[in-house]
């Protein structure tokens, strides 16, 4: 095809490929959320309808994108872990960004009706935004999890003593908040359970942990299942295209599964090695 004059105009796109053998992170987060909640009346602190729906909705963006080895989910935010070594849309931060955040609001919106049945959406509606990051590192990696999953900890530790002296201690939201500036967990912990009988510990796990979706594969059927944690010095092996497709299928049959665990700690992570293994 002939070029027009106006072809030039391309030079002017920026090429924003991320970098190669980083773990790639694309995080979603609901757009004004706060007024979202408001708006549909979301239980306070945490709805459990609002959470399973994101859930729903990080499953099917976790199917669709084969290449996701990991995800994490709390509040109005999801993670989702490329592997290193992909090679979707040519590692393309601005591609990858706005296909998983359109392809997670597509489905918050569409599964919205199966755990709302009762409140009907309507405009303007539910969308997310969504970023990249790099992280050059399995350790690293780790901690950007960790991050994630003490920040669900510590809004849902705030949360749960704020909306329980409102609620249950008839406090006003501005003395509640007041007397709750500058404690530490252990104090939220110790007016939770001396003034409400509440032991934080026995509050449900998905609203402390926040949620893990993963592909699971059986270790022993596993190519990878015993590889090694720890950074390897050698960069992912190419496979032939056979091997690619067969890759695929294998990703495409794998389970997904969903829990509410801990991932700070390393038992999680040495009892699944084959999820940041070198090689998928
Ligand atoms: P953004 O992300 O800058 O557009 O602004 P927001 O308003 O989405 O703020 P963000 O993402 O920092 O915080 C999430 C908001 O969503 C926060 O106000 C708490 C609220 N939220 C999330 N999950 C629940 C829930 O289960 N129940 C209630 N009541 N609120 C929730
Ligand atoms: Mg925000
Ligand atoms: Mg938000
Ligand atoms: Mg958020
Ligand atoms: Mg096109």
């Amino acid at each position: 095809m002939a070029n027009s004059e106006y072809e030039y105009v391309r030079n002017f796109e920026q090429w924003d490929a991320l970098p190669l053998s980083n773990w790639l992170i694309v995080r979603i987060d609901g757009r004004g959320f706060t007024k979202l909640c408001k708006k549909y009346d979301f239980a306070k602190p945490n709805d459990r309808r609002a959470i399973d729906l994101m859930n729903s909705a990080a499953v099917e963006v976790v199917r669709s994108f084969v290449d996701v080895v990991f995800a994490y989910g709390q509040s109005d935010e999801y993670s989702f872990i490329f592997h290193e070594s992909t090679t979707l849309f040519d590692r393309r931060a601005a591609k990858l960004a706005t296909s998983v955040a359109t392809a997670f609001t597509a489905e918050y919106c569409m599964q919205w009706a199966t755990f709302f049945p009762d409140l009907p959406l309507d405009r303007p509606w539910p969308t997310f935004d969504g970023r990249c990051v790099c992280y050059p590192k399995r350790k690293v990696l780790r901690d950007y999890l960790s991050w994630r999953q003490a920040d669900c900890h510590i809004n849902n530790l705030y949360n749960t003593t704020f909306w329980t002296m409102v609620v249950k201690g008839e406090m006003s939201p501005t003395d509640a908040e007041q007397s709750l500036k500058g404690t530490l967990s252990r104090d939220k912990n110790e007016i939770l359970y001396s003034r409400f009988g509440i032991n934080y510990n026995n509050e449900p796990e998905v609203f402390r942990k926040g949620t893990i979706v993963y592909r699971s594969y059986e270790q022993t059927t596993h190519p990878n299942g015993l590889a090694n944690g720890a950074d390897g010095d050698k960069g992912p092996t190419a496979l032939s295209k056979t091997q690619m497709q067969k890759e695929l299928k294998r990703k495409q049959k794998a389970s997904i599964a969903m829990e509410h665990v801990d991932i700070i700690g390393d038992a999680f992570w040495d009892a699944r090695p084959y999820i940041l293994a070198n090689k998928r």
